[in-house]
């Protein structure tokens, strides 16, 4: 607890331009729970360079992701938006849970079976213990509730079993943290190909809708959006395309599947993708005015930036100490 709030934390890569995925999946219900939480949102650039990076361009990214949070409706004065890199305390404690996970477990994360086959050239080290740095993340704040997308379910798990035998062996070290799936828009699948999750580094742009896209764009994505020769509107799971754009047409306007099913009983395809479209619209048009805006605001992202950092480093000293200690570090002088 911090304030007499229950903790929450969540962090997303800045590895590409995001996509509706990530907004409906984790963002949007990021926003939801911060007025309940304390809250810690990360943007994990340490992740980030488990594929290669162009570093002017990874700078660039993380600055836009730190303010994209904002400009979707996070307060920086309320919740602590930062650089992952800012704060040692990730990577130390990283490295005092790497000796705590074992290699069968990450040999089991699909994820990193997933970026091992894309990356083939380059499966480093950090690759593979890519959710030990996410378990530390979490950890590190004593966190009680991550807010993320269904695909992370499984680092989640990990995370909560590396916490139960840290604290079975030293005492109660750490919360062990539950995961927050959102009921809509847990997963958001390609536009263009309705089995694979709609991804920001998908070869593809016209499978994502990039929050960053114009209303136009958006527009023209939605129309082309595969779906089937039914021609009828029905929510099912012989229908993919077409339940993938129902759930993203709940997700932005806060309908259910019944009800949209209802409101466009009888029409055409033709008509239902048109107001997906206007739907994402009117989420996308007022977060890119705003970004555009808090673009122009450098000093006070810079200011953002530093106090938050110093504020995540306060609370990840506290269990990064106790942690050492638990491990038998000897105590630190002052330095
Ligand atoms: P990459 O394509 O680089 O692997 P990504 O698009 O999967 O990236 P992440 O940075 O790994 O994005 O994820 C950020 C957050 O967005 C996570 O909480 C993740 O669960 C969520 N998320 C990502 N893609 C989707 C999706 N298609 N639907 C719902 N949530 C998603
Ligand atoms: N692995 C996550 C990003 C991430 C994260 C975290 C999410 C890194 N650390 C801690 C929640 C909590 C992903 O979305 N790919």
């Amino acid at each position: 607890m911090i304030n007499d709030k229950k903790v929450l934390f969540s962090g997303m890569q800045a590895t590409g331009n995001l996509t509706l995925g990530n907004y409906l999946g984790a963002l949007k219900n990021w926003i939801t729970l911060s007025d309940e939480y304390e809250c810690f949102y990360s943007v994990v650039d340490m992740h980030s360079i488990t594929v290669r990076q162009d570093p002017a361009t990874l700078r660039k990214r993380a600055r836009n992701l730190l303010t994209l949070y904002i400009s979707a409706g996070l307060d920086p004065e309320k919740n602590c938006i930062y650089y992952q890199s800012h704060v040692s305390g990730h990577a130390e404690l990283a490295w005092i849970l790497n000796c705590f996970t074992y290699m069968g477990e990450l040999n089991r994360m699909t994820q990193f079976k997933d970026k091992a086959a894309k990356h083939a050239d380059n499966i480093n080290a950090g690759l593979f213990t890519y959710p030990v740095l996410m378990a530390a993340d979490i950890l590190l704040y004593q966190t009680d509730v991550v807010p993320v997308g269904i695909d992370q379910m499984q680092h989640l798990e990990l995370t909560r079993n590396i916490a139960e035998r840290f604290n079975n062996i030293y005492g109660d070290v750490f919360t062990v943290p539950e995961a927050y799936i959102g009921k809509v828009g847990a997963k958001i699948m390609s536009l263009q190909d309705p089995t694979k999750k709609m991804s920001k580094s998908d070869e593809n742009p016209n499978g994502s809708i990039y929050l960053m896209d114009d209303a136009d764009t958006v527009m023209r994505k939605c129309k082309r959006a595969v779906t089937d020769s039914e021609g009828c509107i029905r929510y099912t799971d012989e229908q993919p395309g077409l339940k993938n754009l129902i759930n993203i047409y709940c997700a932005c306007s806060g309908k259910t599947a019944d009800e949209a099913v209802k409101e466009f009983e009888g029409q055409g395809y033709g008509v239902f993708k048109e107001a997906v479209g206007e739907s994402v619209n009117a989420i996308l048009q007022p977060l890119q005015a705003k970004m555009k805006e808090l673009e122009k605001e450098k000093g006070y992202i810079d200011k953002i930036i530093k106090e938050n950092a110093e504020k995540a480093q306060y609370y990840a000293n506290k269990t990064l100490r106790k942690v050492q200690k638990k491990v038998g570090f000897p105590e630190r002088p002052r330095i």
